[in-house]
């Protein structure tokens, strides 16, 4: 007695996203549990080359010169060929889109699965150099019934998704995934390598204290967006005027929106038609994990995951968070009555 005994039943990723699959019945082959097998190993891989390039960034800053004193591959392609070499070589999925690469993958034959996975290998990388959270961000189709893998297989509003998340490296690597059951952030545990279950069904508060927007843009912004930020910084009655967090990385700013709630936007404007966030690998992903953690994510106009993307790297306005915050912000929206 005294002394602590580890844990013998530990629930990582795998165990937890096939116990689910349990949950489905016989149907269920176990195709998507191995397709994200591939996406954690390939999320292992970039955490340790983001964690090394902090490293040789230090190393450089002290005036010694890089230890193999070759030029580095810049990370976000980096993460890119992973990403793309791993996912074909899993054998389940048919149509690849990154941010990195203009045109859509497809998968030859020999290699070809039924999923679509949309994806930012590295989001946010401009922060790399000043050891900022950045992450990748990634969603996932069925490609049609009888369809080889076309671009209308990708070319689909975000509600169809059947698998959205993200992996946030930070002073750890956490990954935050929803099957469309509720949402779930997960630990990597350097030495196991196992993605650990922390964060069992995560709820966005109803309410934050949080706004976090570019407000370098307020120049730029529309009158509904002025509106609201004006509401919550010059409160009427005697309220709490909310706190500004603003990282510029999507996958920490929207983390930090889930567990403490409040509300992240990046809105269009008079410079930026369509915002600057990317729909497919940007908005999806994100708006569905506000939406199974009971969040709501809106374009201002329209629900984010009912808009049908005509080209893949399209961009849209994104105001996501806690359900009251958002509503308030929504208010500004409609036409006085
Ligand atoms: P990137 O894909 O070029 O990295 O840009 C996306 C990033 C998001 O992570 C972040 O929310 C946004 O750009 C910040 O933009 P800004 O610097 O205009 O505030
Ligand atoms: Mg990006």
């Amino acid at each position: 007695s005294g002394e602590e005994q580890p844990n013998t039943d530990i629930i990582t990723l795998t165990r937890h996203v096939l116990a689910d699959q349990f949950e489905i019945g016989p149907q269920a082959t176990g195709d998507l549990t191995l397709l994200l097998t591939a996406i954690q190993t390939t999320s292992k891989f970039i955490a340790t080359n983001v964690r090394k390039a902090r490293l040789i960034n230090l190393v450089g800053l002290a005036g010694e010169t890089n230890v193999q004193g070759e030029e580095q591959k810049k990370l976000d392609v980096l993460s890119n060929d992973i990403m793309i070499n791993s996912l074909r070589a899993c054998g389940k999925t048919a149509v690849l889109v990154s941010e990195e690469l203009e045109e859509a993958v497809f998968i030859d034959d020999k290699h070809r699965g039924k999923y679509c996975v949309v994806f930012d290998p590295l989001d946010g990388s401009s922060n790399i150099d000043a050891g900022v959270n950045i992450g990748t961000i990634f969603g996932i189709y069925h490609v049609a019934p009888d369809s080889k893998g076309t671009l209308e297989d990708v070319l689909r509003p975000g509600s169809e998704m059947v698998a959205a998340g993200y992996t946030m490296y930070g002073s750890s690597a956490n990954l935050v995934l929803t099957t469309g059951n509720g949402v779930n952030g997960y630990t990597l545990d350097a030495a196991l390598g196992e993605f650990i279950l922390t964060h069992p069904d995560i709820k966005i508060p109803t309410r934050g204290k949080i706004y976090s927007f570019n407000e370098g843009n307020s120049l730029y912004f529309h009158q509904p967006v002025l509106n609201y930020l004006n509401s919550i910084k010059y409160p009427a009655t005697g309220k709490a005027p909310y706190s500004a967090r603003y990282i510029g990385s999507m996958v920490a700013d929207v983390h930090r929106t889930l567990l403490y709630g409040g509300i992240f936007g990046y809105p269009d404007d008079k410079k930026s038609k369509n915002g600057k966030l990317r729909l497919l690998y940007e908005a999806f992903p994100m708006a569905f994990l506000t939406e199974q953690a009971g969040g709501v994510a809106t374009t201002g106009t329209q629900r984010i995951l009912d808009i049908v993307p005509k080209a893949i790297h399209e961009r849209c306005p994104v105001f996501l968070g806690s359900r009251d915050d958002v509503q308030d912000l929504l208010k500004f929206y409609q036409p006085a009555a």
